[in-house]
């Protein structure tokens, strides 16, 4: 679909010239445009106030050398980002990335879609995502523990609990944020609550490990229940074995589905009796063992080479949670041949535009990122209230914040689609009504 606005078409085309290797920068910003052009064309003055120039340009880009000694002594080098990209309603708030094939334009792209994103939440974040080319597979413990120390001796002058608030994505979980926290505390020699995703012994939040699981799958629901559907009895396929993917693995079963296959980069496994997730869980979170494992512990269950295969596994419910451009046009072409009637983003970005006109020119029901995956940074703000009252909520307190948060958000997106006479459009209702609360707080600052 094309940007209906001559002036972002034309905004469009300036981005990719000022940055011409940034595909996945492009990406994300062509889909945002085209959603906006009918707000923009109804609203002239955004464009002459700036808002819609501001928008595609983050206010800082940080690039930083991240030297760290290996276990034989030698010195690597590896490069650290926090781009810090909007922060109109909040301090920036976003994870950090630790995986190969980080770069600039997927660290852009992360950042720009987590403005949207935490204004979508309700409450008051920016966007930021940061992240670095750290590969931490096959690293020791040590060697992951000096690399975040080395990560940390420079991102510290950057970040605070009122500045920006870095967490967990791709490779980071609960260990390296122990270690970056620690970092942190020992040069600053201040205890706050400057990172999210914390232990629950020194200042993490009770359900923030389960929030984007269990938050796709309550928006996913919410979005079902609307067109008289559910998750009971339906055959679930997840993409990853990550922190996404084995939460919302653990909340679709609860709310009455069947996973019957995971991934990880390697390959898939189809269990036709529904993923035992203890088993799937001792092996991905407690062991660090790749998911072949699990066909080779549970009896029955099937192990396929090749990640991309598992979109051929017939299911009723879609939900990629692996990475960007994971479900491609072909993919989504054998999903809809074999039923599936809903798909619902867990990663970031994880359908290509292709695969995503596709889907919704099917008529299936589609959930993008920015809306669905948004539990995970709304817990995370959560936390960084707790930080600040100093004092911690139950599991349950935290969790049913969570649902409410994740029902006004489904609630409010189909709501902006219907005004714009774009019904059912999550996409454009998400980008829509994220947008707005960003581009009437940049309004109210004055831009220049
Ligand atoms: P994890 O590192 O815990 O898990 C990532 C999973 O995805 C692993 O199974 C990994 O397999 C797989 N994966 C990663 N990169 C690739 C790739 N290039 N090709 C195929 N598979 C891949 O990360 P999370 O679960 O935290 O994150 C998953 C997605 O969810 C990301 O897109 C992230 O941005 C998004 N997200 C995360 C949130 C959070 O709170 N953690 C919040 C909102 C969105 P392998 O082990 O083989 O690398
Ligand atoms: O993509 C995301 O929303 C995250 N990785 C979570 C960010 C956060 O600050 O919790």
């Amino acid at each position: 679909m094309s940007i209906q606005n001559e002036y972002l078409n034309g905004l469009m085309e300036r981005v990719i010239q000022r940055d011409p290797s940034e595909p996945e920068f492009h990406q994300a910003v062509r889909e945002v445009l085209t959603s906006l052009a009918p707000v923009v064309n109804a609203r002239p003055e955004l464009i002459e106030e700036g808002v819609m120039d501001c928008l595609v340009e983050p206010e800082r880009i940080i690039k930083f050398r991240v030297p760290w000694e290996d276990d034989q002594g030698r010195v690597q080098v590896n490069r650290g980002y926090r781009v810090q990209f909007n922060s109109a309603i909040g301090p920036y708030k976003g994870g950090l990335r630790f995986h190969p094939s980080v770069n600039e334009s997927i660290i852009k792209f992360l950042g720009f879609e987590q403005t949207f994103k935490n204004s979508l939440t309700g409450l008051p974040i920016g966007g930021g995502k940061g992240g670095s080319d750290f590969d931490p597979k096959g690293k020791s413990e040590s060697e992951v523990m000096r690399f975040c120390q080395s990560f940390m001796n420079e991102l510290f002058k950057y970040i605070g609990p009122d500045t920006d608030v870095p967490a967990g994505d791709i490779g980071v979980g609960a260990r390296e944020i122990g270690y970056l926290f620690g970092q942190y505390k020992r040069l600053r020699n201040e205890f706050t609550g400057v990172l999210t995703g914390k232990g629950l012994t020194y200042g993490g939040s009770l359900a923030r490990k389960e929030a984007t699981g269990y938050g796709l799958c309550y928006f996913t629901d919410n979005m079902l229940r609307a067109a008289g559907r559910s998750f009971e009895g339906v055959d679930v396929v997840i993409s990853g074995s990550g922190n996404v993917a084995l939460y919302a693995c653990e909340k679709a079963t609860q709310l009455g589905g069947k996973v019957v296959a995971m991934c990880d980069s390697n390959g898939y496994v189809y269990d036709k009796d529904g993923i035992d997730l203890a088993l799937m869980k001792q092996i991905k979170e407690v062991e660090r063992l790749r998911i072949r494992v699990y066909a080779e512990r549970k009896p029955g269950a099937e192990y396929h080479e090749g990640c991309s295969g598992i979109w051929q596994v017939p299911c009723g419910i879609a939900l990629p949670c692996a990475t960007q451009n994971e479900l491609n046009e072909g993919s989504a072409k054998a999903l809809i041949r074999n039923g599936c009637f809903a798909v619902a983003e867990g990663a970031n970005m994880p359908c290509t535009p292709e695969a995503v006109e596709v889907i919704q020119a099917a008529g299936l029901l589609f959930a993008p990122a920015k809306a669905a995956n948004a539990g995970g940074v709304a817990v995370s703000a959560l936390e960084m209230s707790q930080n600040s009252m100093r004092f911690s909520w139950t599991f349950e307190e935290v969790d049913s914040r969570l649902l409410t948060i994740m029902t006004e958000l489904y609630q409010n997106a189909s709501a902006a689609a219907a005004q714009y006479g774009l019904a059912g459009n999550l996409v454009a209702g998400a980008n829509i009504a994220g947008f707005l609360k960003v581009a009437d707080s940049m309004l109210a600052y004055g831009l220049v």
